[in-house]
């Protein structure tokens, strides 16, 4: 079972296993973590150790974390990191109060972008997602990280040094959980695009698009989501500019009680509803 060395991703151990094990789900205290250079091996105490052969054999487990890593716009997929503000390591921001929530960075080590991508105001973007900088489109993220996807914008006078800490935010594109599916999995299926459309009636000028991956595995307990969000530096042309949209400050936009972030998924049913986190989606019409 190869896995990253991090001990971070003992937390993407749990929800693999839940996503494997139809059964019983372990917890870290039923099991033990044994470390042999860069691979780990779980070994179970008791009990399950069947079941874990066979999983063994059957799903070397790579994909834990996920990272946006390039940009598609106006047909054009752009190299990874271009005009991206993309971290070494794929770990999440799970205090939704603080100010790296906007575009990521520490705890993960988050490089920035002297690029700006040309985007024009209608058409669709696809918000590129891997497991690492250097996955392909097989290796997006782990399916048992099962959550919401959502995409904002900000205004910005200078998108490459913007923080994005603070107000201007809008939501653009969400997706949350329908017959039993969640956005994660469908961005997951689609290859690791985030299909995201640029509202045509927005001001033309620079922006940051903030696009996010929720996984809700472990949400059952506060600060237990983790978000994963990275922020690419745009330049909108051919808006309109009748666009006014009410905007949110990020940090803000989410709480860590939110009905959205603070929730057990394994207690849903297909038809169970679900409540996207953030505020409501911004529309042109
Ligand atoms: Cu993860």
């Amino acid at each position: 079972m190869y896995i990253n060395k991090d001990a971070a991703s003992r937390t993407f151990f749990l929800p693999s296993l839940q996503h494997f094990l139809s059964g019983p789900i372990l917890y870290p205290t039923q099991l033990k973590i044994y470390r042999v250079s860069a691979q780990l091996c779980l070994l179970p105490q008791s009990g399950l150790k069947m079941k874990f052969s066979l999983l063994l054999a059957a799903a070397p487990i790579a994909s834990a974390h996920t990272i946006f890593t390039q940009l598609t716009a106006d047909g054009k997929t752009y190299a990874v990191s271009y005009g991206i503000r993309t971290p070494t390591y794929d770990g999440p921001q799970t205090d939704v109060n603080a100010k790296n929530m906007a575009c990521n960075g520490a705890p993960n080590p988050t490089r920035s972008s002297d690029k700006i991508i040309p985007v024009t105001a209608g058409s669709n973007v696809s918000a590129v997602w891997r497991h690492t900088l250097e996955s392909g489109p097989g290796d997006v993220m782990d399916p048992g990280h099962k959550g919401p996807v959502m995409a904002y914008l900000k205004k910005v006078t200078d998108a490459k040094t913007d923080t994005g800490a603070g107000g201007g935010w809008f939501k653009i594109q969400e997706g949350g959980y329908a017959n039993g599916q969640w956005a994660t999995n469908t961005v997951i299926s689609n290859k690791g695009n985030q299909v995201i459309t640029i509202p045509k009636c927005l001001a033309d000028g620079q922006y940051l698009l903030r696009a996010e991956m929720v996984a809700l595995h472990g949400a059952r307990s506060t600060n237990g989501a983790q978000l994963y969000m990275e922020c690419a530096q745009i330049e909108v042309t051919g808006g309109t500019g009748t666009a006014n949209p009410k905007t949110y400050s990020i940090p803000g936009i989410y709480k860590s009680n939110d009905p959205g972030l603070l929730i057990d998924i394994y207690s849903m049913k297909t038809t169970s509803a679900y409540t996207i986190p953030g505020p409501p989606l911004f529309t042109c019409s």
